[in-house]
């Protein structure tokens, strides 16, 4: 590969099992070996700092998205699915549907919701506080049921076929990465669940008030074409179930493993919001992204050829000792703005104000109930090529 040859090169397997189950020190080495770290195992530079990472994202205009934001290269291989018409597009073709999405999921817009979140967060809270011993899986019990009970029916899906979900997800997030082990456990389902997601995405598949039925709306205004319409509801269905599952359970992760820092939301529970963006930064569930080079273009000096790919990590800058102090601790007095968790720039999650509300209606109802969270046993992680994802989170609460 031409202009390697001068750059700090990392032969470990980024995607491996080992380094998605404890990906620390891969960041750490990362972030050491220099601005721009070469991967030789896929023939891609890689960028873990925050300055780097951030300035990348940044600059759509020398780091596409267009030719996927997995390894796998849309100028050279045929991508799983039809690409998405936000994530896997740059500007002018990204900008309708950004905008589209950007007003349904606005604050404004999400405000309607807030008074029924909050409500079917207490009756969840209540449900499995008055249920059992105080001894459950908050990852199964919470983080997956609270968006499983909230987001579908907000999108405006039927009631049929939700478990198929967050197993989409996990196939989507999956493909992010290289063709490995975890990619091929799931290789025989990704027709039947694909199916089922775009069968979804109809209009007369979906109820008449919800985001879906929106995006269908600005299809009719001519705002979108026809053909975009089920692809920006597709978006949905891909990048707002497991995303939040698996931020969610961080939350709680660091609520259980924090509880100077539980006592702090307990005593103020307008920090929810705060805790949650900490809870982000400090995890990344999504913990990758790749770019594409459109010209040739340096990088701290170095050359990064037109064509090839850019490997973001967002957990490795969101920790980067020279952007935050102490990077490694949860901490609510923090100000986590500025983290990369949810990208930077013109592909910023637009789902964010949906993820927030979430987190801060389920994290309030639970703070006004449970004085302590701890851990019962170590949690287990699920492995995803993107997303640093949860398997249990055994836990035992106190009631107020
Ligand atoms: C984009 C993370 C929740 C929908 C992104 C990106 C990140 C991200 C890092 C940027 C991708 C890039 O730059 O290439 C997260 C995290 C979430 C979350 C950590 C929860 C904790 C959601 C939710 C939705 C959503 C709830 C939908 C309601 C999207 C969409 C994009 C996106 C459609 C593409 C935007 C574009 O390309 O313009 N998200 N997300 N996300 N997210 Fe999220
Ligand atoms: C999409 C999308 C957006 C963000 C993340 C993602 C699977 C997908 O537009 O389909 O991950």
């Amino acid at each position: 590969m031409p202009g390697t040859a001068e750059l700090p090169v990392c032969d470990i397997d980024v995607f491996s099992p080992a380094a998605l189950e404890d990906p620390e020190e891969l960041h750490r080495v990362l972030r050491g070996a220099g601005p721009v770290v070469y991967l030789s195992r896929y023939d891609v530079r890689a960028l873990a700092r925050h300055e780097e990472v951030h300035a990348a994202l940044a600059d759509w205009q020398h780091f596409e998205s267009g030719s996927g934001v997995g390894l796998a290269n849309f100028r050279h291989e045929e991508p799983w699915r039809p690409p998405s018409v936000l994530l896997e597009a740059d500007p002018p073709r990204h900008d309708a549907p950004r905008r589209v999405l950007r007003d349904i999921l606005a604050p404004s817009a999400l405000r309607v919701l807030r008074a029924a979140w909050q409500r079917a967060a207490e009756e969840l809270v209540e449900q499995v506080l008055t249920s059992g011993t105080g001894e459950f899986d908050a990852f199964t019990e919470l983080a997956c049921a609270f968006p499983l009970k909230v987001f579908p029916d907000a999108v405006g899906l039927g009631p049929y076929g939700r478990e198929n979900l967050l197993p989409y997800g996990n196939v989507a997030f999956n493909s992010f990465g290289p063709v490995n082990d975890l990619v091929r456990a799931d290789a025989h389902r990704v027709a039947e669940l694909s199916a089922w997601v775009n069968a979804q995405c109809a209009r007369e598949a979906l109820t008449d008030d919800g985001f879906g039925a929106r995006i269908w709306a600005a299809a009719d205004r001519g705002d979108l074409t026809r053909a975009q319409a089920p692809l920006v509801v597709r978006s949905l269905l891909t990048a707002g179930v497991d995303t939040t599952v698996h931020g969610l359970a961080a939350c709680l992760y660091a609520f259980a493993t924090h509880p100077e820092q539980w006592q702090r939301l307990r005593e103020r529970p307008e920090l929810a919001r705060v805790a949650f963006d900490e809870a982000v930064r400090w995890q990344s569930p999504v913990q990758t992204f790749f770019r594409t080079a459109t010209t040739d273009v340096t990088i701290a000096g170095a050359l990064v050829p037109e064509g090839t790919k850019i490997l973001m990590f967002l957990g490795a800058a969101n920790r980067d000792p020279d952007r935050w102090d102490d990077p490694d601790r949860f901490d609510l007095t923090r100000d986590p703005s500025g983290h990369v968790g949810f990208g930077m720039g013109i592909h910023q999650c637009v789902g964010q104000h949906v993820a927030r509300l979430e987190a801060e209606t389920l994290l309030t109802a639970l703070a006004a109930r449970v004085e302590h969270i701890e851990l019962t046993a170590t949690p287990g992680r699920h492995l995803n090529n993107t997303l640093r994802s949860w398997a249990s989170l055994p836990v035992r609460v106190h009631r107020t």
